[in-house]
């Protein structure tokens, strides 16, 4: 999860969020190599009273500074296009996940079992445990399995609401009368917090998501619990 004055990105929990890490680098690389290029030419062009006659009226020069900025963009675009098709991709999930947007907590049914599925809200300042991050724990987790491939479902059930998950990469949103589709693979164990990311109403703030990706075995304890009547 994040902490205090954080400036980048949560490390990766999935291996899409690695690919998004690695191509945010690649292009914050970029905009730095011609920052300093553009303000070289700033302070030289304030610096010097000369002027190059060369390049006041030169075909080439103007054929080369508009296709290179070109080439530059579509040295950016296709990392980024590939990502977003790695994203698209849903191949044979173990396990499908409905979560539905309410004002203002989460409800998440696991369609394969029959039954399975409970509210999420979040756990008051007053009563929350020691050592849980304030406005992020929630009263139930969404348990998945680590390393499964996981389908989400997403949808709302009266305003617009997005499921987001920084730590996995996600954000989707949750739109009344509308199924979108995503998928997660959880690349280690651990907790990942998320929040609500569609100004929903006056408790939008307060609808957090907790994903506790776990071992095959807790999971299966832990669903064989939920089920019990
Ligand atoms: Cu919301």
């Amino acid at each position: 999860m994040a902490h205090p004055s954080q400036l980048g990105f949560q490390d990766a929990a999935s291996p899409i969020m690695e690919e998004l890490l690695h191509l945010h680098d690649h292009a914050m690389m970029v905009v730095f190599l011609i920052s300093i290029f553009v303000l070289y030419i700033i302070t030289l062009m304030i610096t010097t009273s000369l002027t190059h006659t060369s390049t006041m009226d030169a075909q080439a020069v103007e054929t080369i500074w508009t296709i290179l900025p070109a080439i530059i963009l579509i040295l950016i675009a296709l990392p980024s296009l590939r990502i977003l098709y790695l994203m698209d991709e849903i191949n044979d999930p173990h396990l499908t996940i409905k979560t539905i947007g309410h004002q203002w907590y989460w409800s998440y049914e696991y369609t394969d079992y029959e039954g399975l599925m409970f509210d999420a809200y979040m756990v008051q300042t007053q009563e929350l445990p020691e050592g849980t991050p304030r406005l992020l724990e929630t009263d139930h987790h969404m348990v998945v399995p680590t390393d499964s491939p996981t389908r989400m479902l997403i949808s709302a059930e009266d305003v617009l609401h997005s499921w987001a998950v920084p730590a996995l990469g996600i954000k989707t949103d949750a739109i009344p009368g509308r199924l979108n589709q995503t998928t997660f693979t959880t690349s280690h164990p651990g907790l990942f917090y998320g929040q609500c990311s569609e100004i929903c109403g006056s408790n939008h703030s307060f609808m957090p998501i907790v994903i506790e990706s776990s071992t095959l075995n807790s999971f299966e304890t832990w669903s064989n619990l939920m089920l019990e009547p």
